[in-house]
């Protein structure tokens, strides 16, 4: 075994309490290579760490900070091919998913570079005569920042960049699947000019290194990415010691496709949103609600679109669709192919596990038809390539079938009306909304999150974010 790949804490590189294999699912007799974990041993040390460099820090002049976040946009740009390759390697999206993951990472980078510069106050004149009121923004101090599997570049990134971009100190504890991404994106910050301490990875377990963030004192605010069981944890600790949090979690997004939709616009945004990136987005659209008139025609599209997809090894150039994550993500997904049979789901394609020349974690992707709204595959998310057709009569109950759901983070329709598309704007129960676009991909100078079950707390992305890493103070002058 190779040294193993180490925590970064206080400008430091510093071992763990053990050392865990970085699994390829693409084929699971590669190892990616060995990462260490940390306990609530290390957590405190990379609080207290943090907590030191946070008065200089904060105080920092902005183009401080814009340089050292241009820094990590450039040579993220730089790497991309081989930062793209590892992320693939390592999660099992395609390799161009990968490489377009790591690009958004570039991008979202050189983007706080700029917020750094642009940040602004306001000055009010008082209602009181000789008093000058400024409003202004100021950093928390030390967050912590929890990410998913999922997306194990971008995520982080957008976390960091605004969090160092505002004066904030970071915690940073990746998931347990994929430390890789996470630890080579730590390696270009740790070289990029910040002071020890101002950033800290710490990898580890979400029990106890994430538990442990969550408990601490000094951590002033989380943000989270992740399922809805430990989000509810990360709010509930949040609430109990008057942390701030923001969370992202989970969708049950809907596809609405109505009559007039083209249906080569609606066959791609199904394809592209349920099933790529093997379905793992919380973006992915599970929930295709589709009117009487269009819905066989576009379940055969869909259907002969799936029959020419190649499920194989994310590294392989020619694959459509990669491998699901690991085992427990692999069997969840099946279990839940099983629950839409039983429930009366009629499966139309799919939903088989795959064997390929390598010993991964392959399935086919799976439709299923003839599915009511109050089925759990209607109403939970599988996080994997399985999606479902609900038949609806017209417009009406397309939207309220589409908002009947716990989650609103995102919510597609394709429709050629602009009645129709004005209409569903302003009345899904999302927080982003797609016309003719697939309900996952978005930009990442706007705002991104949630409603409802999907998102508490301020937005992320865009300059929104600053909502959440900054605290805004109000100051008097009596001139
Ligand atoms: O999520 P977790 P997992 C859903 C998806 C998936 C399921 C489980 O359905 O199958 O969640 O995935 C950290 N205190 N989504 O197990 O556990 C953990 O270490 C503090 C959807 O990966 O929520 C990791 O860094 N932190 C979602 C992060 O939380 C804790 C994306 C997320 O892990 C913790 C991911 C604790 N007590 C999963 N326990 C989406 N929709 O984007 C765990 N963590």
């Amino acid at each position: 075994m190779n040294a193993p790949f180490r925590n970064f804490v206080g400008g430091e590189w510093v071992e763990g309490v053990e050392a865990v294999a970085n699994i390829n699912p693409s084929d699971t007799t590669d190892i990616v290579g060995h990462y260490v974990r940390t306990d609530r041993a290390g957590l405190d040390a990379a609080v207290a760490a943090a907590k030191a460099a946070f008065p200089a820090w904060s105080r920092s002049v902005p183009y401080a900070r814009h340089e050292v976040l241009k820094k990590v946009s450039d040579e993220i740009f730089a790497r991309r091919d081989e930062l793209g390759r590892l992320l693939a390697r390592e999660e099992g999206k395609t390799l161009a998913e990968g490489i377009g993951e790591v690009t958004r990472a570039g991008q979202i980078f050189g983007f706080f570079a700029g917020e750094c510069l642009r940040l602004a106050g306001e000055t009010l004149a008082s209602v009181r005569p000789g008093v000058g009121v400024e409003v202004t923004r100021e950093p928390l101090g030390v967050i912590g920042l929890i990410t998913p599997w999922n997306f194990p570049i971008a995520i982080p990134a957008w976390k960091i960049a605004p969090a160092l971009a505002y004066g904030n100190c970071v915690l940073f504890k990746p998931a347990e699947l994929v430390p890789g991404s996470a630890w080579a994106l730590s390696e270009i910050i740790a070289r990029a000019g910040l002071p020890p301490g101002a950033f800290n990875l710490v990898m580890g377990s979400g029990a106890s290194v994430g538990q442990a963030m969550l408990d601490h004192p000094d951590v002033a605010a989380i943000s989270f990415t992740g399922s809805v069981a430990t989000g509810r944890r990360v709010a509930a600790a949040g609430a109990a010691r008057f942390a701030r949090v923001q969370l992202e979690m989970g969708g049950k997004n809907p596809l609405v496709i109505l009559d007039d939709a083209d249906l080569a616009t609606a066959v791609e945004c199904t394809i592209n949103g349920a099933f790529f990136s093997t379905g793992q987005r919380c973006t992915a659209s599970s929930r295709m609600i589709v009117t009487d008139a269009i819905h066989d025609r576009f379940v055969d599209a869909v259907v002969e679109r799936l029959r020419g997809l190649k499920v194989d090894d994310a590294l392989d150039p020619t694959t459509h669709i990669g491998p699901v994550v690991d085992e427990g993500q692999l069997a969840q997904d099946l279990d839940y192919i099983r629950v839409a049979e039983a429930e009366g789901g009629r499966r139309v394609f799919g939903g088989e596990r795959l064997s390929r020349a390598r010993a991964g974690f392959y399935l086919e992707p799976a439709l299923f038809t003839e599915t009511a709204p109050d089925m759990r595959i209607n109403r939970e998310e599988v996080f994997g390539p399985v999606a479902s057709v609900i038949r609806v009569k017209d417009y009406e109950e397309a939207l309220a079938v589409a908002n009947g759901t716990e989650f609103g983070l995102s919510a597609g329709i394709c429709t050629t009306s602009l009645k129709h598309a004005t209409h569903f704007k302003r009345n899904a129960e999302a927080g982003m909304v797609m016309v003719n676009l697939p309900t996952a991909g978005v930009d990442f100078h706007v705002p991104f999150g949630g409603r409802k079950g999907s998102s508490y707390g301020p937005r992320e992305q865009g300059s929104y974010a600053r909502e959440f890493y900054t605290v805004v103070k109000t100051a008097y002058t009596l001139s």
